[in-house]
């Protein structure tokens, strides 16, 4: 166990002094934003009414963060370092805020807080406050790419931020109560993905201040050798802080910081030096520090400092507890305002120099603010990989595997800028974007053996079995200006559910602050699908998560569902191009028809919705029927119940729809050609009650009726699961017939599908595989 006790020959003790002074500046600034809306400097003495009515804000997490803020920026001026940092404890923002305050970054962002005691007033109303900022580390913060509001993700995001920035290093404060959290639990492997040489690094602090809301921490209540054999055990280096006293903590501090920051620099220098890179032990710090440090000890007879009780606001300021408002007085006064700022409220010059200057200002960092950074991928022309299509439905092909030969050359012409990777847990293969591996291996830092495939120290495909960590990467890639995409299967998708959730929120919230530059849009390919898990069974099937991305704002969320190749590539090329979207690909795997030439599909997809004349016979007139598809699989059954149809039913006329882009069907955009009066027919790729929801307010809507999933699965054969689900070919044609003016025909017609679908269940169970006459249809 290491701990860095030689701290008084590497900082000098009037450095350390003042940097005291810096700290108490931080958390004066701190608890100012909690507690204060007026007499920002303790002018006069402090009455009712300078304090807010509604007290906001967490103070627990806060003191041992400005500690970390504060020392960091020491080792960047000492070492030059280009840093950003990210709060886990994201409720924490009093700190981030107040930093960046006193380096100057945020009034140069928001110029109306200005370093003065009116800005001071002005930072400290705006806290928590209506109209104001939010509590936690929003992206309304300089220097944050992490809220923090829902734990767990800290050190994935440091590592995408990280990966591809061999000069940054990511300092990441976790929570002792977020490293509870699955997804942090297992981003602490991220260290078996970053390369010494080509990456940055991150340097995780776990904040061990004890305790969460309301109960002690599994870290803080094991002994100091099982805890630093679980570091260990994951391949860390820790060194350890700990104490109260804060002379002696910023000796710790100081030397532990310093030796994590030379660790960093030698495993650096050797692994750029030599061609043989290994995985290192890279440094990370243990800050033990009391929650709510240097805060009020006891408050009516209860401990707060150094407990669960100091995590939020640990003096209540109201008529019921008179004593109080003096305890606030003494607590702000205990931080000598009076010679931290000067007779403007400014921060005194002597302690203003200790903050790096210009963007080595953890808060003016540009890599915090990626679409500064952001170039545009370099991209082949995608009509180079069409399929050629002599006739809809001639040739199959299989979608996704045309696509990664697109995704081959993506990677190919964006080597060099090193701005692109691949994330997914384990299924890239799976997915069949195979052709990627001929342009690159996987990142790989553990052993290797002969038997391994496509595993490499510098590969641009990043796959660990954990949704969160791939997604947690791929998000921190994004926000630092690279570009990306995920791959998953369909149903396991939903493990991000919440990560999608807060990424959606960040990118509304970003797209109204001017200074904040747009990213690269989240691209996830969602693959192996509910139609196509049939050997996996149930659990694989899901396509619940285009109900969740539907809930997010229209301005934000795309949802594709291309009906085949040459669409596939027409809509990932613009996925690629976009910013500030999530856009999400549901796009199949296996062998399936081909219907639109490259030029039918860029026309198809620009308009995300349209009507398909060669397998229409409504003559432009007014339809019988409009039979609507979206996605692969629904679109090859419907074209079947068009193939029905037209041999049984030739007089009925058709109007044929297809969908790509689902949010089209939202009232918002045009009233798509298509949704008439007629009959309303529609197969979907998802759950029905997803599309009733999009276009509830169509005139039409009565008249509108949706197939799709309805949970129904099992390992079956591939049609099969569409009968369960009532959307294969004969249950939509008895659906239309059923809904027509009655004749005999379609009477006749209706026993004949009747037939066919006991004839269907009875060939499966006893051949176990599809009848030739649906494994061999084409559309003609
Ligand atoms: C995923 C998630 N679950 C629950 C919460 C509610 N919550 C907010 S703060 C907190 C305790 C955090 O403790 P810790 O990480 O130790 O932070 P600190 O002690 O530094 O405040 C909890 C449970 C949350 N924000 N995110
Ligand atoms: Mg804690």
């Amino acid at each position: 166990m290491e701990k860095a006790r030689k701290g008084k020959k590497t900082a000098a003790s009037g450095e350390l002094g003042k940097m005291d002074a810096y700290w108490r500046a931080a958390n004066y600034l701190s608890v100012g934003q909690i507690y204060l809306h007026d007499n920002p400097l303790l002018r006069e003495p402090l009455r009712m009414e300078h304090v807010k009515p509604v007290l906001l804000g967490h103070w627990g997490t806060t003191p041992g963060q400005n500690f970390i803020y504060v020392h960091l920026n020491r080792v960047i001026k000492k070492f030059d370092l280009d840093m950003i940092y990210i709060c886990g404890p994201g409720h924490g923002g009093p700190a981030m805020v107040g930093n960046t305050y006193l380096e100057g970054t945020y009034s140069e962002v928001y110029p109306k807080i200005s370093q003065d005691e009116e800005g001071l007033k002005r930072l400290f109303r705006q806290f928590s406050f209506p109209g104001g900022i939010p509590s936690h580390v929003s992206p309304e913060c300089p220097g944050s790419i992490h809220e923090g509001g829902e734990l767990g993700y800290s050190l994935s995001h440091a590592f995408g931020a990280a990966f591809d920035n061999p000069g940054l290093i990511v300092a990441c404060v976790i929570g002792d109560g977020e490293a509870e959290t699955g997804p942090l639990a297992t981003s602490w492997h991220s260290n078996k993905f970053l390369n010494p040489a080509t990456d940055g690094a991150v340097l995780p602090i776990l904040h061990l201040n004890g305790y969460k809301i309301a109960n002690p921490t599994i870290f803080a209540r094991i002994s100091r050798r099982e805890l630093d054999q679980f570091f260990k055990g994951c391949g860390w280096k820790p060194y350890y802080v700990s104490g109260r006293n804060p002379e002696k903590m910023h000796r710790l501090m100081a030397a532990a910081t310093e030796k994590a920051i030379r660790r960093i620099k030698s495993i650096q220098a050797k692994a750029r030096a030599e061609k043989n890179v290994e995985r290192p032990r890279w440094p990370m710090i243990v800050l033990k520090s009391p929650k709510g440090w240097t805060g009020p000890k006891i408050v009516d007879g209860f401990e707060i400092e150094g407990s669960f009780r100091a995590h939020q606001v640990p003096l209540q300021i109201d008529a019921q507890h008179p004593g109080h408002l003096r305890m606030l007085e003494d607590w702000l006064r205990s931080y000598r305002p009076e010679e931290l700022f000067d007779e403007r409220g400014t921060l005194v010059s002597d302690l203003a120099e200790l903050a790096p200057k210009g963007n080595r200002r953890m808060g003016a960092n540009p890599h915090a603010n990626g679409g500064l950074l952001l170039h545009d991928l370099s991209l082949p022309d995608f009509r180079n990989y069409a399929i050629s299509i002599p006739a809809p439905g001639a040739i199959e092909a299989a979608d996704t595997h045309e696509l990664g030969k697109f995704l081959r050359d993506v990677i190919m012409k964006n080597r060099e800028r090193r701005n692109f990777r691949i994330f997914g847990p384990d299924e890239t293969l799976s997915n069949r974007l195979n052709a990627v591996f001929e342009a690159s291996d996987r990142q790989w830092m553990g052993s290797t053996r002969k038997n391994d495939e496509f595993l490499a120290t510098d590969g641009r495909i990043m796959e660990m079995l954990s949704e969160h960590q791939c997604e947690g990467w791929l998000e921190g890639y994004l926000l630092t200006g690279r570009h990306g995409m995920f791959t998953s299967y369909e149903a396991f998708i939903h493990i991000v559910d919440s990560m999608f959730n807060q990424h959606a929120k960040w990118l509304k919230v970003t797209a109204d602050i001017p200074w904040r530059k747009p990213i690269s849009s989240l691209n996830y390919l969602l693959s192996s699908h509910v139609w196509q898990q049939a050997h996996n069974g149930f659990t694989h099937q899901d396509p619940g998560f285009l109900d969740l991305v539907a809930n997010k704002k229209a301005s934000i969320v795309r949802v594709y569902l291309p009906p085949d190749a040459n669409c596939l590539l027409s809509v990932w090329d613009h996925c690629l191009r976009s910013k500030d979207y999530v856009n999400v690909v549901v796009a199949g795997k296996y062998l399936a028809p081909q219907w639109l030439s490259m030029d039918e599909a860029v026309d198809h997809c620009a308009k995300g919705i349209g009507i398909w004349r060669w397998a229409s016979n409504d003559g432009g007139e007014e339809p019988d029927v409009v039979l609507a598809c979206c996605g692969d699989v629904p679109t090859k059954e419907a074209l079947a119940a068009v193939t029905i149809i037209r041999e049984h039913l030739p007089e009925i006329k058709i109007r044929f729809v297809n969908v790509v882009d689902l949010m089209k069907l939202q009232p918002e955009s045009e009233h798509p050609h298509g949704l008439n009066d007629a009959e309303f027919d529609a197969t979907f790729h998802g759950y029905p009650s997803l599309i009733h929801r999009l276009t509830y307010r169509r005139t039409n809507h009565k008249n509108m009726h949706v197939r799709g999933y309805k949970e129904e699965g099992t390992i079956t054969t591939t049609f099969d699961m569409v009968v369960r689900n009532d959307l294969d070919r004969f249950n939509l044609v008895r659906d239309i017939v059923k809904r027509l003016p009655p004749t005999k025909k379609g009477a006749n017609l209706d026993g004949i599908l009747r037939d066919k679908l006991v004839q269907h269940k009875c060939y499966i169970e006893e051949f176990g595989k599809d009848m030739p006459e649906i494994l061999e249809w084409k559309w003609s």
